[in-house]
């Protein structure tokens, strides 16, 4: 079988790259639709060797369509997909829109692909910052089990979109410049306030709420809690994180504590489980000084594992260094591949509700 591809949100960072994902993966498409706005209607895009017409999407955009990989905002997710749906199409949304949703499976292939089994049309691809951290997690969790996880993320501007990395790029060469930089975009564009992320840390990503984290922390918690144990609100596993945007283009960092039920485990154990751990590379020799940044992690599918090592005090005690393309791994090959699962278990098919 050959299916009917629209991508939504064409034009964006993530858009961009959900299109080179799939022209490089094993889902036969037999046509393609590139969706955006009104403002880039009519401008072209490539996929494979074909130049195809952007279209605003709208709700008839999605007529015969059978599989839609969305990545244009929570809105415009909850405008649209459920239009797509009903026309038949299975989508797979990259916003946050619908992942705390109970009816909707939130996935990592590597992590809980048999939750993709029980799809009403959605299926949430969850945060970038999420998806690295339970990708190196999982196979712990399986083995020693899971106790507690305290978080400190590095991420980077293009986490925030093609707007985001672009005024990094001003900002950097004005301060270069002498001149003061202005910014518009970070931390979040409907803020009060807006920082210069160039040469400065923020430590604040997406708005806060009622106990003073930030909806990214929240995100981290409740959604590594669902992907894990099926649970968002569980107790069994105390999830905290502390999320805070650094000046790097591409490439989430984060600082991982993590407490293991087996209090006997070794690093060397772990590293073993994660050397052959699905979607990870371990880069883990402080001898030769391996570890893995931003920089070598970009373009790439993998989660990046090193600096595996005991706490000083806490038995059964780690801490882990983690990093991946959070435009790929933690966005546009994390929903691609949702899709070749969804065609190898023969899962792209309308929902009867
Ligand atoms: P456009 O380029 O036409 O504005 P990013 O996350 O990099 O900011 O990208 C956001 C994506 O979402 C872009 O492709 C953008 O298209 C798309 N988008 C924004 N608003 C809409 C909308 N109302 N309908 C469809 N696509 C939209
Ligand atoms: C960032 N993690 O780096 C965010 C972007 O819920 O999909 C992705 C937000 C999300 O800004």
């Amino acid at each position: 079988r050959e299916y009917n591809v629209a991508i939504l949100g064409a034009t964006g960072a993530v858009g961009n790259r959900m299109i080179a994902q799939l022209a490089q993966s094993s889902i036969p498409v037999k046509t393609i639709k590139l969706l955006a706005s009104k403002r880039s209607a009519g401008q072209t895009l490539a996929f494979r060797d074909q130049s195809v017409v952007i279209e605003e999407a709208t709700p008839s955009s999605f007529d015969g369509i059978d599989l839609v990989f969305a990545s244009a905002g929570g809105s415009v997710s909850k405008q649209l997909l459920p239009e797509a749906v009903k026309r038949g199409a299975v989508c797979v949304d990259n916003s946050s829109a619908f992942r705390m949703d109970p009816t909707v499976p939130l996935v990592v292939p590597e992590v809980n692909p048999n939750d993709l089994a029980n799809h009403q049309g959605i299926i949430a691809n969850p945060n970038c910052s999420t998806i690295q951290m339970v990708v190196a997690l999982n196979p712990i969790y399986r083995q020693y089990g899971l106790k507690r996880v305290i978080v400190s993320t590095y991420q980077a501007a293009g986490g925030a979109g093609q707007s985001a990395l672009d005024e990094l790029n001003i900002q950097s060469q004005a301060i270069l410049d002498g001149q003061t930089p202005e910014a518009h975009i970070l931390p979040v564009k409907s803020a009060a306030k807006h920082y210069p992320l160039a040469f400065n840390l923020i430590p604040q990503i997406d708005v806060f709420d009622e106990q003073d984290y930030t909806y990214e922390e929240w995100k981290m918690t409740h959604e590594t809690k669902k992907i894990l144990l099926g649970d968002p609100e569980t107790k069994a596993l105390a999830v905290s994180a502390t999320c805070v945007r650094v000046p790097v283009p591409i490439g989430h960092g984060e600082s991982v504590y993590f407490e293991t039920k087996d209090t006997n485990v070794t690093p060397a154990e772990l590293k073993a489980l994660l050397a052959s751990a699905p979607g990870v590379v371990l880069q883990d020799d402080p001898a030769q000084q391996i570890y893995p940044m931003p920089m070598n992690a970009v373009g790439q599918q993998e989660t990046y594992v090193g600096r595996i090592r005991a706490d000083l005090d806490q038995p059964g005690g780690f801490h882990a260094w983690v990093v991946a393309d959070n435009l790929l791994k933690g966005a546009a090959w994390n929903a691609i591949q949702i899709g070749e699962c969804l065609v190898e278990q023969d899962l792209v098919h309308a929902t009867i509700n």
